[in-house]
């Protein structure tokens, strides 16, 4: 009797754990607010592009396909969607094309990594697929703004400009200029390590904050503190589920989960890349990667709000307070 009741008990979770995962899955789906969903030949279909991160050279993109069946049974057989992902910003040209392949007996499927070359700040895609026709016309995920060298800043709208200021500077934050809930600030020091304040100069070092406090130090040596603590392992976990850090050769890759914004560091190259991943924080940001609002020609604000055409001032006023010698 005991055992039945076991049984039953059993029986009963992994329903409920399975109906669960099913939920979420569905929810997840509604939360993203770019997917499209069409209806064909017995299945509903969503296609939900997961997340975009980006590089210097390129673009990944990591697509979710769903697929529910009208009977709520998994799929039979295999089915094979031809994908196309369109430029935006160049209308016809195809920057991938590839298949997707939904496997018999999934109900879901997480799949294809997409590597996209060149620069995602004007990138917009626009996904074709067949046999279902246009699924989805999808919002960008993603803005990635980043400097290198001496130093070559884009923004995340892809303004380009160089500056060569000396101090740290505010790259990116959120608008709330008291207390943001993340900023990342960015040492510049000179080339020449005996005149560490003139031209040109690179960056060197990063803080991040989570209001106020700060998370992650990337030091002048490629040393990493993470909330003050040396970062000695290859890789570690920022407190219970605020993100992680790992690192590779003279690459730092850090993932922060609220708000989703990740930066890659590369010390042979003075190159730092940040992605936004949350579409909320387009246009909600602020700093001398610009506004993330999709317009390269107003990306030159200052932290009181002004606008300015000069690099040179644009660059000062994100200047960090007491950090210039
Ligand atoms: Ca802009």
């Amino acid at each position: 009797m005991l055992f039945r009741s076991f049984l039953a008990v059993l029986a009963f979770a992994l329903l409920y754990s399975f109906a669960t995962a099913y939920v979420k899955a569905e929810n997840e789906l509604t939360a993203q607010k770019s997917h499209q969903v069409e209806k064909r030949a017995g299945y509903t279909f969503h296609c939900v592009p997961e997340w975009l991160q980006c590089t210097a050279v390129q673009v990944v993109i990591r697509i979710l396909v769903f697929i529910v069946t009208d009977t709520g049974a998994p799929l039979e057989t295999d089915l094979v969607i031809s994908t196309e992902i369109e430029s935006e910003s160049n209308p016809g040209v195809v920057l991938w094309s590839g298949e997707l392949t939904l496997h018999a007996g999934s109900f879901f499927e997480s799949s294809q990594t997409i590597y996209l070359p060149g620069n995602a700040n004007t990138l917009f895609g626009i996904i074709y697929t067949d046999p279902f026709s246009l699924i989805l016309n999808h919002e960008l995920l993603g803005r990635c703004g980043q400097g290198s060298g001496d130093p070559h800043m884009v923004t995340f709208d892809g303004h380009k400009f160089d500056f060569n200021g000396h101090c740290s500077y505010v790259l990116t934050q959120e608008c709330d200029k008291d207390a943001p809930s993340f900023q990342v600030t960015a040492d510049f020091r000179g080339r020449n390590p005996s005149t560490p304040y003139e031209p040109p100069t690179r960056m060197v070092a990063f803080n991040i904050t989570n209001y106020g406090t700060q998370v992650i130090r990337i030091n002048e040596d490629n040393s990493v503190l993470i909330k003050g603590k040396a970062f000695t392992t290859h890789s570690a976990r920022i407190g219970d589920n605020e993100g992680f850090v790992s690192r590779s050769g003279s690459n730092v890759t850090i993932y922060l989960t609220q708000p989703s914004v990740s930066l890659n560091w590369n010390r042979r190259l003075h190159g730092i890349t940040i992605g936004l991943e949350n579409v909320d924080l387009f246009s909600n940001v602020c700093g001398m990667l610009g506004n993330a609002d999709g317009d390269p020609n107003n990306d030159f604000v200052m932290p009181d709000g002004k606008s300015t055409s000069d690099v040179v001032e644009f660059g000062n006023s994100w200047a960090v307070g007491g950090s210039c010698p």
